[in-house]
């Protein structure tokens, strides 16, 4: 289905509905918060009844760009809604399979009418095309840019909230324009999110520079650790649980973003941050600035991504996790 079909598919099934679930993975990101939000704010201005459901909740830093609640699975106020009557649509953001929406995949049929049409809007190659409407292009940058091109398609002017949360998605999937996905889509999608009205210097202050001390004190720790192999071409970044409690006793810590450093060092070509999840269990996350696709990488473990940032979940001892993951990476890099 190309995507200007696929756009047309969207809009005439829609046409004939009211009530639309929303859902994004599991690990929200900037990209998947902003799209979903985005998405409820254009699906509302046509006047239907749009909510989004997730497995998890939203970060702290993305929480400004929230205009209205988001449910989580368990929510009463969501499972009263759902027994007034099923939603006609389920439309899944930023997933490249069902799955990724962890606990949402798992109950959607509890929630939709018999035979409600599953819409799939995506920016991941790996991405299985599931779904009724699939509106994916592993070209793009983000999943923001797709949410885009359907409220251009659909006609709908934005509201400056919506232009705010958009740009926060690209602005989080380019790596604030920096990474090597930044396309002239992208940018021109920031410039037409600037023209309805989102604030940039407001959505990146937001979003990475209001970080607790204790964030930097982490961060000297992680760095003060960090492993140089293959005569410098991969930086290896670790925290452990422990590691993370000294900084943040009570606190979860938010990580997103730590395993960029991993490839801001002179001659590094790839980057993973190992992060103890539960004892035994990491989560490795690998970045590339050259031409290694981490993506085959995480792959290797039973994950995956895209080529330049990918992911995976290791279960062993952290010397045994790190010297499978230094292994791998050594296979790939030739
Ligand atoms: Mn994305």
């Amino acid at each position: 289905m190309i995507l200007s079909e696929a756009l047309g598919s969207f809009r005439s099934v829609l046409d004939g509905l009211e009530r639309v679930l929303i859902t994004t993975h599991v690990n929200p990101d900037g990209d998947a918060v902003g799209s979903v939000l985005a998405l409820r704010g254009i699906l509302r201005s046509l006047g239907k009844q749009a909510e989004i459901v997730l497995d998890d909740e939203i970060p702290v830093k993305y929480r400004f760009l929230i205009d209205d609640p988001v449910y989580r699975v368990d929510d009463r106020e969501f499972l009263d809604m759902v027994t007034d009557g099923g939603f006609e649509m389920a439309v899944y953001v930023d997933a490249s399979e069902p799955e990724r929406a962890g606990a949402v995949s798992q109950h959607l049929d509890e929630w939709m009418v018999d035979g409600a049409p599953v819409a799939n809007i995506d920016h991941h190659i790996s991405n299985t095309g599931f779904g009724d409407i699939v509106i994916v292009d592993g070209e793009r940058a983000s999943a923001a840019e797709l949410v885009l091109d359907l409220s251009q398609f659909l006609g709908i002017e934005l509201t400056p909230p919506v232009a705010n949360q958009l740009f926060a998605a690209v602005l989080t999937d380019t790596g604030r324009f920096q990474f090597s996905n930044t396309s002239p889509e992208s940018l021109q999608a920031a410039g037409s999110l600037v023209a309805a009205g989102a604030v940039p210097s407001l959505v990146t202050e937001r979003i990475y520079f209001q970080r607790p001390a204790a964030f930097y004190q982490l961060l000297g720790s992680i760095f003060s650790d960090l492993e140089m192999h293959y005569d410098g071409r991969l930086c290896v970044m670790t925290m452990s649980i422990d590691q993370a409690r000294q900084f943040f006793p009570t606190e979860s810590v938010d990580t997103e973003g730590i395993v960029d450093f991993t490839v801001q060092i002179d001659g590094t070509d790839l980057g993973a941050f190992v992060r103890q999840m539960e004892t035994g269990v990491y989560r490795v996350s690998l970045r590339s600035r050259g031409d290694v696709d981490v993506r085959a990488i995480a792959e290797a473990f039973g994950g995956g991504g895209h080529a330049k940032a990918a992911g995976c979940r290791i279960e062993g001892k952290v010397d045994e996790v790190k010297e499978r993951v230094v292994a791998e990476i050594g296979r790939h890099l030739g």
